[in-house]
């Protein structure tokens, strides 16, 4: 038989944050080889070198605006760690309801308004057409409901924003986080106006996100096979639950971890490094964060992405809710969160091993949205009116620092020195990096690329089985990048 080959390109990947351009080579239907290419520089760690340290903290939040909270308290975090410093319980307590009331947010976001449509029909009207056409499956009788989900998932992220700007000032970009702690002193009012949010929120989560989570599970179940992972999973954890000043050794709700080749292991900082061999850099590669560089170079050979390649002791790992939940079901963390994945795969007549995939994804981000949401209330409790919120700061002349984190989508790390009392490097690992980085030093592809590899595509000028798998990884490239040339030959855009 004749092998018939073709390049897809799909540049931009829309209903995703930032530009994604995805290149799949398909032999015979079939994705032979991928390549997943962040076609937007804008050089945030350049901007932050000779700045005052504290800066870092609103600066690193304008990566992004739909995570600016990890940004702050990972920035924070590394200062603090500069300084010999840690927040009070107010502090750690005020930052996790900010961080949690984000997550909330950014997951149901995800959900309904970046990924939903990839499965049904919106309303006849704009902006829900033109739309490209897919296998929609979802019966008659939910689609109406799951219509209205839609709508409703808008004033949801407005109550979960709300929760936040209660603590944060304002949301995005949170006002309120400074080295030591918090700034806001809670009133009993901070307390009772954000549990009323949080009761809709919840109820909201139970009865309508994770259902209908559920109810796209059942009719796309090829989707809980297509778009497998590495199987590694990294995660730096997150929502402190004491101040002990070693992140490595510190107390979360869910524990820092790896899973590698399906055993649980602890995490090594050290062990992390960036390739840019695939990356439009000339700065060198395989460097630890604490040491990194980035020299942008548009005409470098053989790069083909303006996202580095972080990896961990020479392999590649999947960050994000997945990754968190794969932990959980090894780490005994959570033994509810455990047992309810487990009824729920067990529900849809699926093994563990599922959950890396296209819908597995879906399933993860849904049951963490309802862990951290039920862990709120008790969050906002613990908040003690008469107790301080933070300790004071001195700048050293020169030090270092490392923040620790997981945004929504992932393990975050930031990374300071400060020289003169001015920031010298800084550098970001983000979690769009790991998941949507470009071939390392050695040539092994990054987690999207792996999950697009081997995926049938059906009809090449349609290809919405891959966009359904970069998108259920939640891609973020305004934060994993962090050129245009005026003048050049406008490109031919391929939108799904
Ligand atoms: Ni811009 Fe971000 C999150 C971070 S993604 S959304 O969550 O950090 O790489
Ligand atoms: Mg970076």
């Amino acid at each position: 038989m004749e092998t018939i080959r073709k390049t897809i390109v799909i540049d931009p990947l829309t209903r995703i944050e930032g530009h994604l351009k995805i290149e799949a080579d398909v032999e015979n239907k079939k994705v032979v080889d991928a390549r997943v290419e962040g076609t937007l520089y804008r050089g945030f760690e350049q901007i932050l070198v000779g700045r005052n340290p504290v800066d870092a903290i609103q600066i690193t939040q304008r990566f992004c605006g739909v995570c600016p909270t990890p940004h702050a308290i990972a920035s924070t975090q590394a200062l603090e760690n500069a300084f010999g410093i840690m927040p009070p319980n107010n502090g750690r307590i005020i930052r996790n309801i900010m961080q949690a009331a984000n997550y909330v947010q950014s997951h149901v976001l995800h959900f309904y308004h970046l990924s939903s449509l990839d499965y049904f029909r919106g309303p006849d009207v704009p902006p829900f057409v033109p739309r490209y056409e897919s296998d929609y499956r979802v019966p008659k009788s939910v689609h109406e409901a799951l219509i209205q989900h839609y709508i409703q998932a808008y004033q949801m992220r407005l109550k979960a924003h709300e929760l936040s700007a209660i603590w944060s000032g304002k949301m995005p970009h949170v006002a309120s986080i400074v080295p030591g702690g918090v700034s806001v002193v809670p009133r009993i009012d901070n307390i009772t106006t954000s549990l009323w949010r949080l009761k809709e929120l919840t109820e909201f989560i139970n009865n309508v996100y994770l259902p209908d989570v559920i109810t796209l599970g059942e009719v796309y179940r090829d989707y809980f096979s297509i778009g497998v992972g590495p199987k590694n999973y990294l995660s730096f954890g997150l929502f402190d639950l004491d101040a002990e000043p070693d992140v490595t050794k510190r107390k979360r709700f869910f524990p820092m971890g790896r899973i590698t080749n399906g055993k649980l292991e602890s995490v090594d900082p050290q062990a992390i490094v960036e390739d840019v061999r695939s990356s439009w850099y000339s700065s060198s590669s395989h460097l630890h964060p604490s040491k990194g560089e980035t020299v942008p170079k548009l005409e470098k050979k053989g790069a083909y992405s303006w996202l580095k390649s972080p990896r961990y002791d020479g392999k590649v790992y999947e960050v994000g809710p997945l990754a968190r939940v794969a932990m959980m079901m090894q780490n005994g963390a959570h033994p509810a969160g455990k047992e309810l994945v487990e009824k729920t795969l067990r529900g849809l007549q699926l093994e563990s091993s599922a959950l890396s995939s296209v819908m597995g994804r879906h399933l993860a981000r849904a049951i963490e949205c309802k862990l951290v949401a039920d862990s709120l209330g008790e969050m906002i409790m613990q908040v003690k009116l008469e107790e301080p919120v933070c300790v004071p700061h001195t700048i050293p002349e020169k030090g270092q620092g490392m923040g620790l984190w997981c945004a929504a989508r992932g393990a975050l790390g930031h990374w300071v020195e400060i020289q003169n009392g001015k920031i010298a490097r800084y550098q970001a690992v983000v979690p769009t990096t790991w998941n949507a980085s470009p071939r390392d030093d050695r040539g092994l592809a990054g987690p999207i690329e792996q999950a697009l590899i081997g995926t049938t595509v059906e009809d090449t000028e349609n290809p919405f089985p891959l966009a359904r798998i970069v998108r259920s990884f939640d891609p973020c490239i305004a934060c994993a990048v962090h050129i245009l040339e005026p003048g050049k030959a406008v490109k031919k855009f391929r939108i799904l």
